[in-house]
């Protein structure tokens, strides 16, 4: 069995490398040069636990080979972004542009796979385009949507043991898709049709998004009602069918951030719910600017001085590098733009940072007068609480 990977990026890379590690022959493929060579030389670009290992390994003994054109094979896999634009609507440019880089290498029989996130009906479109581009392959490959659903940080093994949705354009598609699949997935293949898979990966990430917006909107219920929001969730939890998430300072990300907008784009009279949890959390970021843009005039009225601030995180979520999205990013950022004030920027799991000069978590805590908790990174847990400070804890620090 030999698979064409089109995509090497956060989940491309990882899912060529597993399969290549079962006994696949794979090619993956990449626009970037330098993602190419650097894959080749059996190093990676991403930062995912575990990833560099099964790398090494699968390139060393020749089962995965990067190039920046596709070839023939028996399976082709769409693994490309899908942002979306200024306006919210999705972008499948990119899932395009893969299907037709693989159009001339089509042979009967090939099995192609979406997994990249993608709206409703989108498989469907790119089996037409096929079919426009190949009218004689009509019929004659199998066309299935497989959506990946790993948490970044837990790729290597989750790609292994969650379950999976395999959504075929008919049934011998997701037959043949759900045998690929077996090749390196233990958990359970649940077979569908495309547009239901589709729609599945998003309403993953929609269901999430709803439901750190309610944690949210709590958050800022409580503190008008001076309650503690951690202790208020941790009680609500004990309730044998409640189960509340975390607040924090808004939703980041490549995934939850965007993939809501999908649905609300596509049907907007409909879904009034995913589209207010999408407003509620970003408007959660601002919330929490604002909280210490306050702080900070209160404190010059008080003492008659600007305060040194510190910024506790950059990270889109605790403990791991990746700053895309972020709303910590975001809050510092207007925060350093709309103050007067001296502010530290820290991010103990990054070295060096383009805009802002990284400072060390324990040394900004102490300079620090109006200490702000964007994430909630391991190391800041051990940091005693000092009386002079004042706190504002958005992502439970101090809980
Ligand atoms: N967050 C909270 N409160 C919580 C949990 C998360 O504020 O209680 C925030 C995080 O801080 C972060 C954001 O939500 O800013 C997203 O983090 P996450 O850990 O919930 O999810 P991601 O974006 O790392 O990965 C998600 C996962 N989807 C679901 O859990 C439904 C993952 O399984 C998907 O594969 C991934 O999106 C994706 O690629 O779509």
């Amino acid at each position: 069995m030999k698979a064409v990977f089109m995509g090497l990026g956060y989940i491309g890379l990882p899912t060529a490398a597993v399969a290549a590690s079962k006994g696949i022959d794979v090619i993956g493929v990449d626009i970037n040069p330098d993602v190419v060579n650097t894959i080749n030389s059996g190093k990676i670009h991403i930062v995912e636990p575990e990833l560099d290992k099964v790398v090494k390994d699968v390139v060393e003994k020749g089962s995965l080979k990067a190039k920046l054109q596709p070839e023939e094979a028996d399976a082709f896999l769409i693994v490309v972004p899908t942002p979306f634009r200024q306006n919210h609507r999705p972008d499948i440019s990119y899932v395009e542009s893969a299907t037709r880089a693989v159009l001339p290498y089509l042979k009967e029989n090939d099995l192609y796979i979406i997994e990249s996130t993608s709206p409703v009906h989108t498989t469907e479109k790119m089996a037409d385009l096929i079919w426009k581009e190949r009218p004689e392959l009509k019929g004659k490959i199998y066309i299935a949507y497989c959506p990946e659903r790993v948490l970044p940080g837990n790729v290597i093994y989750e790609l292994e043991h969650n379950d999976r949705v395999i959504g075929g354009i008919n049934t011998e598609s997701t037959e043949k898709a759900t045998v690929f699949y077996q090749q390196f997935v233990k958990g359970k293949l649940h077979p569908t049709n495309s547009r239901t898979a589709e729609m599945c990966k998003l309403t993953e990430n929609s269901s999430r998004d709803v439901q750190i917006a309610f944690a949210n909107e709590l958050s800022m219920i409580a503190e008008k009602a001076n309650i503690n929001v951690w202790e208020l969730i941790e009680l609500a939890n004990k309730h044998p069918r409640v189960n509340i998430l975390q607040p924090g300072c808004g939703v980041g990300g490549h995934c939850i951030a965007v993939d809501p907008w999908f649905i609300v784009s596509d049907y907007t009279e409909q879904a009034q719910i995913i589209k207010r949890a999408r407003e509620t959390n970003d408007y959660k970021s601002d919330w929490c600017a604002n909280k210490v843009l306050e702080a900070a005039v209160e404190f010059e009225k008080k003492y008659d001085r600007e305060p040194v601030i510190a910024c506790m995180g950059l990270a889109f979520k605790p403990d791991i590098d990746d700053l895309r999205e972020s709303p910590a990013k975001y809050i510092t950022s207007r925060v350093v733009a709309e103050s007067n004030a001296e502010v530290l920027v820290v991010e103990p799991n990054v070295h060096t940072h383009t805009t802002f000069a990284l400072m060390d978590y324990k040394e900004a805590y102490t300079k620090a007068d109006i200490v702000a908790w964007l994430v909630r990174h391991k190391p800041f847990l051990a940091i005693a609480k000092e009386e002079n400070k004042i706190e504002l804890d958005f992502c439970g620090v101090r809980k």
